[in-house]
């Protein structure tokens, strides 16, 4: 029976003494204003009728509550607000149950807080994930989590963000009961009918008393601080977090709740929340492609890998761990001996560290099977090839997939930069191919590279996107071009890295600079991570088409010319004392780099870390703006994502084209008319960037577009 008319958002209906409160807000039942009065309406319903005696909440549909509803952030605030939903709740004078399935996330998880009583089905994961997105909980959670499962389980819980699932909830104290069945309702009702019977009291979170342990909870707090300012120590709302919990222990309820919101709303306030908010909703949007739109995936039950060397085994792993069957083609038995000793190291490792067992890397090597013959792959779905990049090699390839595949089968080239048309071309059946671009290692880098040739069928390209998600991967669809979207890029921004290490900057000063910007490694450490023979084959690659008139930078020819090559020859950029993972700096790297300048005629002049950053963003963005405009990518969100994805951009600043925006593009613009004063060609506007600053316009405007 419906007792009142609440927004649909939120019914209500008795139960014989329970009010059942249903809350369904498709499709994560996120906290909108709506949902957040028909709550207190509920609520006030309860008190209201004589006939109910205890309050059930639930969530429709897969999810409890995801939490706040983010898209209201930065907007005008409505009433009521989460903070006073939640005290509605806590004050309720009858007792309020919450049943819990699904995702018990943030202000989720804070109104289950507020009510007296917790049950969790199995599928339920709670958590305070607000961190992630540069905030604190802001509706009690420092408060009252501390006060129910104390300061240091508390402060895990917060400051990671993780998902507990019901057990530990339970071993936590988070809830009070398990539930046995999947249905949250039917259980959930059962657990109120039970309290109702045994007359059991309201229960106020906020009178809990896991604090008791004062010397405890403060060596929990100064221990999260000292971890904090170690590991976090560019980010805004982790600090913010600690300073609310222990609040909980210093001051009372009603006071730590004001502290908690003020902190609260600085985090709104703060870029990071915005860049944040930014990559949660970008890294979703990506999926949105027209061909998703379009056309539905092929299935792909098995798949085959061309090539066993890093690439192609780290590609298979990626595929033994979604489960599927891989088979893997070598061009001789030793080759292929080596490929599956690639892929085995990888399982061998986790072995070694307790991460599988003996039995289930047997499972898992059961499903890779090899083999130096084409035919072997007559009934593959999906073949990943990533041989030796060169086009004469890839052609040949493919021309043998076309004639060995079955029909309807995806035919993938993870090349870096080559034309994917021509290998396309090659084949007799250029609709099925399509670029998959792995990052290396493969089985652990997020980021995939979604290439679409000109001639390839919609469904091939929904099909690669439908893998990345079984991969767990984050698919950004690319056009074709030398690069793609992210190798596109990166190769002008290094460039004006090599720009400034010539006229003055240090390699070193450059590498610390990046990464007080937030990126984990500088872009020199990055080259001897890699290899920097890598970009030397790259280099050479491009001499015979590169601009004689364009400026060219031969400090790492030289290093390269040594056979220094980065971590794996114990030199390059830095020095790595006996395999020393952590560099550095070299004097006689130095000297080349002084040699260098003296042999350009160029007379070093002082860097700031500030103009560092300013050159090393602008050509990033100037670039991703041509990329845009090219249609390389679809949308400027797409370069934000492959950045964060694929190159260890901070998740924080957003990725480039978001952060171009918090700069302001115009200034961006200005910035690089000022340096193209001294070269004109490297340093050329991008139309896109001319244009949307001629409108008054930024990147997201275009965001929206698609
Ligand atoms: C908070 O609660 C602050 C409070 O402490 C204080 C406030 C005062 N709002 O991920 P999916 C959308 S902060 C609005 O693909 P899944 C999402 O954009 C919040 N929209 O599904 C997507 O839209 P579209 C703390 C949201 O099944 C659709 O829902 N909570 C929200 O893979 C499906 O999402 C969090 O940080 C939201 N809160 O995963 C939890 N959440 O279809 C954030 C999702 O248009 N959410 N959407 O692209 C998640 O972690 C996952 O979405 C979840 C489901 C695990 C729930």
């Amino acid at each position: 029976m419906a007792l009142n008319a609440v927004p649909e958002v939120v019914t209500t209906e008795r139960r014989h003494s329970v009010l059942l409160v249903s809350i369904d807000n498709p499709p994560v039942n996120a906290l909108s204003v709506d949902v957040r009065r028909g709550l207190v309406a509920a609520i006030d319903a309860a008190e209201a009728d004589g006939a109910v005696a205890a309050v059930l909440i639930v969530g429709a549909g897969r999810n409890f509550i995801a939490g706040a509803d983010i898209r209201e952030f930065g907007k005008p605030p409505q009433s009521p607000s989460l903070p006073e939903v939640c005290h509605r709740i806590e004050a309720c004078s009858k007792p309020v149950v919450a049943a819990i399935q699904g995702a018990a996330l943030g202000g989720g998880l804070e109104i289950a807080l507020s009510a007296h009583y917790r049950l969790a089905v199995t599928s339920a994961r709670l958590g305070l994930p607000e961190v992630q997105l540069g905030l604190i909980p802001g509706s009690g959670g420092t408060q009252r989590a501390p006060r129910l499962i104390g300061a240091k389980a508390a402060l895990d819980l917060i400051l990671s963000g993780r998902h507990v699932a019901p057990k530990e909830a339970l071993t936590l104290g988070l809830i009070d009961r398990l539930g046995e069945g999947t249905d949250a309702m039917a259980e959930g009702l059962n657990y109120a009918q039970e309290l109702v019977a045994a007359r059991a009291p309201v229960r106020r979170t906020r009178d809990a008393n896991a604090l008791t342990d004062q010397e405890t909870q403060r060596a929990a707090i100064e221990a999260a601080r000292a971890d904090t300012a170690r590991k976090s120590r560019s980010l805004f709302s982790p600090m913010k977090i600690i300073e609310a919990v222990e609040a909980a222990l210093t001051l009372p309820f009603d006071e730590g709740l004001a502290l908690e919101r003020k902190l609260f709303l600085q985090c709104i306030d703060s870029p990071q929340r915005a860049g944040l908010i930014h990559a949660f909703f970008a890294e979703r949007e990506v999926l949105n492609a027209p061909e998703t739109k379009a056309a539905k995936p092929r299935p792909v039950n098995s798949c085959g890998i061309i090539g066993g060397g890093t690439m192609g085994a780290g590609i298979a792993v990626a595929m033994l761990d979604a489960g599927l069957p891989v088979t893997m083609i070598e061009r001789d038995e030793p080759s292929l001996a080596r490929g599956r000793a690639h892929v085995e190291k990888v399982y061998d490792g986790l072995v070694k560290k307790g991460r599988l067992t003996p039995g289930a890397k047997a499972a898992v090597m059961a499903r890779f099977t090899g083999s130096t013959s084409y035919d072997a792959l007559a009934q593959t779905d999906l073949v990943v090839e990533a041989v030796f990049e060169d086009m004469a090699v890839k052609k040949a390839v493919f021309a043998e997939l076309g004639r060995v595949c079955k029909m309807g089968a995806v035919l993938a080239t993870n090349t870096s930069y080559l034309d994917i048309d021509e290998i396309a071309a090659s084949t007799s059946r250029p609709g099925d191919v399509l670029g998959l671009h792995f990052f290396s290692p493969a089985n652990i880098m997020k980021l995939l590279e979604i290439v679409v040739p000109a001639k390839v069928n919609a469904d091939v390209v929904a099909t690669g996107f439908e893998l990345a998600k079984k991969l767990k991967k984050t698919p950004v669809r690319a056009g074709v071009c030398d690069g793609f979207i992210g190798n596109r890029i990166l190769a002008v921004y290094r460039q004006a890295a090599d720009h400034m290490m010539e006229d003055g900057a240090s390699p070193y000063q450059i590498d610390q600079a990046v990464r007080d910007f937030g990126y984990p490694m500088g872009p020199f450490e990055v080259s001897d991570l890699a290899g920097g023979d890598i970009g030397w084959a790259t280099r050479k690659r491009k001499a015979a088409t590169r601009d004689p008139k364009a400026r060219y930078v031969q400090i790492a020819d030289r290093i390269c010319e040594r056979g220094w090559f980065g971590q794996k020859t114990g030199r390059g950029y830095y020095l790595y004392v006996e395999g020393a993972r952590t560099g550095t700096p070299d004097p006689e790297v130095t000297a080349i780099i002084d040699a260098e300048r003296q042999r350009a005629g160029i007379t070093p002049r002082p860097f700031s870390d500030e103009e560092i950053m300013r050159r090393y963003m602008a050509a990033m963005v100037n670039e991703g703006a041509n990329v845009v405009h090219q249609r390389i990518a679809l949308r400027p969100l797409d370069v934000d994502v492959t950045f964060l994805y694929g190159y260890g951009f901070p998740r924080h600043r957003g990725g480039p084209m978001h952060y171009a925006d918090t700069v302001g593009l115009s200034q961006v613009l200005a910035d690089i008319r000022e340096f193209a004063r001294e070269d004109s060609l490297f340093w050329q506007p991008s139309p896109l960037l001319v244009e949307l600053v001629e409108r008054g316009a930024n990147f997201a405007s275009l965001n929206q577009s698609e």
